[in-house]
């Protein structure tokens, strides 16, 4: 039984969910599902540290005398009572269907009432345990019959700051992409030697080779080009050429963290105009080898979105998290007004699998690139591998190349490449 074809219909027996840690030691959800068949899956659910307004909301207990108010014994009891009710009171032609009751049953428009943490999960489990009974390859499952399936390129977020490291760097994420490798593991490789070169140049200017929460460097430089001029450097002492052939260089400044009431931005202790940050960006393309930057602007300065993306949109990648939160109608209005070129794609930030792909879809029809992603708070949960192999989005984000729950996604990647020969990488969509 594939996606587009229910014939048949599944059965769910069991679904439960259990309180866990996350990478960052907070808690969050694993769910488990079971089938008719025995077929078990279980799903752990990433949360976010600079997460968009408008993003589904994620149900946290409250209670401070435990895990600082953070618990999620409420959401994983909901995960045990309604929604276990709902999903063993009848038989599922797909998980299209299961994403569609999981949204009846919550009834609001952001999954406020069940949670976006208990309904992602669940999901995410399903989906797992449908692709497993049905015997094929969850990248597969998850494809589309109307995009071409790819190895996404890999951006490896090395140096850290923002929301995600206590350094003074204003910037969450800069990131290096393989684009010149010609194959996934390759394009690991890169990402790894070239991340162990940068430690050794942190060691030998005698900065912090302390990590954020994506794994990556947080030393305490300030300027984003300082960040920038490490970056190359590392590129080079790891044997690489800096730029599009070789190792490229993606940024997600993280714009709603430095973004203040007054409409400015304020970067290593400097107030810029929404224009002025622009024409910062552009001397940065200027200078250093960027092909993407995500979130370069705050997700209420939609004026700012539509002038960047009209100034820079033809030489770089402009990517919309916080702005589009992987909705499918927001990245459609955007496309029409012109905001940003391609949408950051989170599955937490909309909830639902079925969601996550129309987003993807949406995207597909405005001509945008697309890019997977993780959580800067993770478990070893691989599903957005896949994803991003089964959507032929080409680009994939999920952190260093070191760290249990970042490498995990990397590893499923090459293990998929492993045992698929004929899939392609895919720089190509650069
Ligand atoms: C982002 C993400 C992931 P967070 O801003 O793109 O890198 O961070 O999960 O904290 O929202
Ligand atoms: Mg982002």
């Amino acid at each position: 039984m594939s996606w587009e074809d229910p014939v048949n219909a599944y059965r769910i027996t069991k679904a439960s969910a259990l309180q866990i840690l996350d990478s960052r030691g907070n808690p969050t959800l694993s769910v488990t599902v079971e089938l008719g068949d025995g077929t078990t899956a279980t799903a752990g659910v990433p949360s976010g540290a600079s997460t968009g307004a408008r993003e589904a909301v994620e149900l946290r207990d409250g209670d401070a005398a435990r895990y600082g108010g953070k618990g999620v014994l409420n959401a994983a009891a909901t995960v045990n009572s309604e929604i276990a009710e709902l999903l063993l009171s009848r038989t599922w032609p797909g998980l299209e269907d299961i994403d569609a009751a999981l949204i009846e049953l919550d009834g609001t428009p952001n999954k406020s009432r069940l949670g976006a943490n208990a309904v992602v999960g669940v999901s995410i489990a399903c989906a797992r345990a449908l692709a497993a009974a049905d015997r094929t390859p969850l990248w597969r499952w998850l494809s589309d019959p109307e995009t071409e399936l790819c190895l996404p390129v890999p951006h490896f977020n090395v140096i850290n700051g923002g929301a995600h490291a206590a350094n003074p760097l204003d910037f969450q994420e800069f990131m290096i992409a393989p684009l010149g490798a010609p194959s996934i593991a390759e394009a690991v490789r890169a990402g790894a030697e070239v991340y162990t070169a940068l430690r050794r140049e942190l060691v030998a200017l005698r900065e912090s080779t302390g990590l954020g929460d994506e794994g990556g460097f947080a030393p305490g430089v300030t300027e984003p080009e300082e960040a920038l001029r490490l970056l190359v450097a590392a590129i080079e002492a790891a044997g690489y050429t800096p730029g599009r052939d070789g190792v490229s260089i993606a940024l997600d400044p993280a714009a709603n963290g430095f973004f203040q009431s007054d409409g400015r931005y304020r970067i290593a202790g400097e107030q810029l105009t929404s224009s002025e940050l622009i024409s910062r960006y552009a001397a940065m393309i200027e200078r250093f080898p960027i092909h993407s930057i995500e979130d370069g602007l705050a997700e209420d300065d939609e004026a700012g979105w539509i002038a960047m993306t009209a100034q820079l949109g033809e030489r770089i990648q402009i990517v919309g998290d916080d702005i589009f939160v992987t909705d499918p109608d927001a990245i459609a209005r955007g496309a029409e007004r012109g905001i940003a070129n391609a949408a950051l794609i989170k599955v937490n930030q909309i909830g639902t699998v079925t969601q996550t792909r129309q987003a993807l879809a949406a995207a597909r029809t405005a001509g945008y690139g697309a890019m997977i992603s993780h959580r800067s708070g993770e478990t070893c949960d691989d599903f957005i591998a896949d994803l991003a192999v089964g959507s032929g989005a080409g680009q994939l984000k999920s952190g260093a190349p070191a760290r249990g729950e970042r490498v995990a996604k990397y590893n499923r990647l090459m293990a998929i490449a492993d045992a698929n020969p004929g899939l392609p990488y895919g720089a190509a969509k650069f």
